[in-house]
């Protein structure tokens, strides 16, 4: 135990005393043993290879994938621990130049995908970018040095125009979670990029929707592209504002949110355990500019009781994973 929680412990003793309260509900929270830990993440220092290609998806969108034939917008969630290195063998299957620009790792400049560095991709041709992450560590001259980890996203960055405007447009974009050691793992990750007025490449009023069993540890990321800012908003739920978008104890001053301003080029993430307090239901998640609401930028977080069902709730559009026009896939 460090100075810190000993010293709240004993202030949490003394009010003990005054209130009666027995000591074991007083506790700390974080001095309670946890029931049912859950997973965290181990400590980097992989060096991986992944085959990544850009594709034309059948409506003319445009998608990244780890097989031919299997790009979805957004693209593949790519997860890594600081200290990983990953060399992503990227080919193009289109009919364009195409790129892979990435946020928040370390790269050398010919991994930046861009035009004026000659880092993107010929149709029909292949490259391979290297990203590398590292853990925090003080450097040399005693000032700190943050680590990657963090929610990042990657996308193109030649297509259309020398910033990938045509490419971002069409859906060539993707999340990249970097982890730190003890980080929590969670049941599963929703990847949400409001892109324009659109949520991950789909017709307004479609979603895409996220399904959840209450108890789930769910993991959201929110990434923005396009033209406007954003306010992503879900109900029920709530996070903190750092970097895992959970409170660290209960000395962690960062604010809790449930609506957090958002711009092009922003990603954030957070942790929920779903219907944590509030049950199964159809949680909304929308943009909460009025205006963008309106006009469709809205979809749901179904959190199912255990036995599937969901109180209060009629499908009016179709799921996710249904047969659509967009043949765009989502996590
Ligand atoms: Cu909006």
């Amino acid at each position: 135990m460090d100075r810190r929680s000993f010293n709240r412990r004993m202030l949490v003793g003394g009010a003990v005393a005054a209130t009666g309260v027995t000591s074991m509900s007083a506790m700390a929270p974080d001095a309670v043993p946890a029931e049912n830990p859950p997973r965290t993440a181990p400590a980097g220092g992989e060096v991986r290879r992944i085959t990544m290609y850009a594709e034309k998806l059948p409506d003319g969108q445009l998608g990244y994938g780890l097989e031919r034939g299997g790009a979805t917008v957004p693209g593949p969630l790519i997860e890594l621990n600081e200290g990983d290195t990953l060399h992503v063998d990227f080919e193009n299957t289109t009919d364009v130049a195409v790129s892979l620009h990435v946020h928040g790792m370390d790269y050398e400049i010919s991994s930046d995908g861009t035009k004026h560095t000659k880092s993107d991709v010929a149709p029909g041709k292949k490259r391979t970018y290297t990203w590398r992450t590292h853990a925090p560590g003080r450097r040399k001259d005693g000032t700190w040095r943050p680590g990657t980890a963090g929610y990042w996203h990657y996308h193109d960055h030649v297509v259309g125009t020398e910033h990938g405007t045509g490419g971002l447009r069409r859906g060539l974009y993707g999340a990249v979670i970097v982890r730190r050691k003890g980080d929590i793992l969670p049941d599963k990750t929703c990847v949400i990029v409001f892109n324009d007025m659109m949520i991950n490449n789909k017709p307004a009023h479609s979603g895409p929707d996220f399904e959840a069993t209450v108890g789930d540890r769910v993991e959201f990321v929110s990434i923005t592209h396009g033209e406007y800012y954003h306010t992503f908003h879900i109900h029920g739920h709530r996070w903190a504002d750092n970097r895992t978008g959970m409170l660290t104890g209960p000395d962690d001053p960062s604010q809790i949110l449930d609506d957090k301003i958002t711009g092009p080029g922003d990603s954030f993430g957070f942790q929920v355990i779903a219907g944590e307090g509030v049950g199964a239901g159809a949680w909304m998640y929308h943009c909460h500019v009025q205006s963008h609401s309106d006009m469709g930028m809205v979809g749901l977080f179904l959190v199912k009781k255990p036995d599937g069902s969901i109180p209060e709730y009629e499908p009016h559009h179709p799921r996710e994973g249904a047969a659509r026009p967009s043949a765009g896939g989502h996590h």
